[in-house]
C-alpha cells in the first residue's frame, strides 16, 4: 500500500494528527529526539518543511536523524525544489493555489519532478491555500491571503483542488497564526468537498484542535507546539487524543 493510500484509508476512519518539523528551527539530532516523541504521542506521519531553509543538505541532514528514530512515514512539505530530500518516504506534491508566484503553483514543480521520479519518493498531490493572518508562509509565498470572512473564495479554491484531481486540501492560516482557520470556514469547505480537508497554522493545544475537527478537519497539523513546548510528547498526546476521540 502507497503512503497516501494508506492515509486515506486511515482518515475515513477517525480524523489524523501531523506533525511539523522545520529544518530551520532545531539541530538535526534535536529533530531526531522529537520525532521519537511524536511517534509515541500517536502522530500519523512526519512532515519536514519550512519557508526559510537554507541548503538542501539541511533537509537531508533532518530527514535522515528523524528516520533513524521512527518508523512513521516522512513526508517532504517543501517550499521549492532544491528542498527535496532522496532520505524522505513522500513529498507533497502541493501547489499554493493563492499565491501570486507562478513558482510556488507549478515552476518548482517542473522542476522537482524529474528529481522526484529518480529517487523514487512518493509524490502526494495537495492544493494548498493560505487563510489571513498568513505569517511568514503568507509572505514568503507571496499570496493572495484568503480573507477570514471569504468563506466563499475558500469554498471555491478548494472545489478547484478536488476537480483538479489533488488528494488533499490544505488551508493553512500560517505557522504561529494568533488566530487559526475560522471554525466557519472550515464547516463551508468541509460540506462543499469529497477529499480530506487539512487545516494548521495556529494551533497549540487540545482545545484548539478539537473546535477544528468538530468543524470538519480530517486532518489537523501542528508545528510551533512541537518546537515550544518542554514536554513535546506530553503536549502532543493531550492534542492527539481530543483529535481522535
Ligand atoms: C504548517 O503552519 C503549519 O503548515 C504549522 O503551524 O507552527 O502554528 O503549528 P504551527
Amino acid at each position: 500500500m502507497t503512503i497516501v493510500q494508506d492515509l486515506l484509508k486511515k482518515v475515513k476512519n477517525k480524523p489524523l494528527h501531523l506533525s511539523l518539523l522545520d529544518p530551520d528551527k532545531q539541530p538535526p539530532d534535536v529533530a531526531g529526539i522529537v520525532a521519537k516523541e511524536v511517534t509515541d504521542a500517536g502522530s500519523s506521519a512526519i512532515m519536514v518543511g519550512g519557508s526559510t531553509i537554507a541548503s538542501q543538505t539541511q533537509v537531508d541532514d533532518t530527514v535522515k536523524a528523524i528516520k533513524s528514530h521512527t518508523s512513521l512515514p516522512v513526508i517532504l512539505f517543501p517550499s521549492g525544489a532544491q528542498f527535496l530530500s532522496k532520505y524522505a518516504d513522500a513529498v507533497f506534491f502541493m501547489s499554493l493555489l493563492n499565491s501570486r508566484n507562478l513558482g510556488y503553483i507549478i515552476r518548482e514543480h517542473v522542476k522537482g519532478a524529474p528529481f522526484v521520479r529518480k529517487v523514487g519518493i512518493e509524490p502526494i498531490s495537495m492544493g494548498y491555500v493560505i487563510v489571513e493572518p498568513g505569517m511568514t508562509a503568507g509572505k514568503v509565498g507571496e499570496c493572495d491571503l484568503v480573507k477570514r470572512n471569504d468563506i466563499d473564495t475558500a469554498v471555491g479554491y478548494a472545489l478547484a483542488a478536488q476537480y483538479l484531481g489533488m488528494s488533499f486540501f490544505y488551508l493553512e492560516a500560517g505557522s504561529g497564526a494568533p488566530d487559526p482557520v475560522p471554525n466557519a470556514m472550515i464547516s463551508a469547505v468541509k460540506k462543499n468537498i469529497d477529499i480530506p480537508l487539512v487545516v494548521g497554522g495556529g494551533i497549540r493545544n487540545k482545545h484548539t484542535a478539537q473546535e477544528k475537527v468538530q468543524a470538519g478537519a480530517d486532518i489537523i497539523i501542528t508545528g510551533t507546539a512541537l518546537e515550544k513546548e518542554r514536554r513535546v510528547g506530553e503536549a502532543l498526546r493531550e492534542i492527539i487524543h481530543v483529535i481522535e476521540a
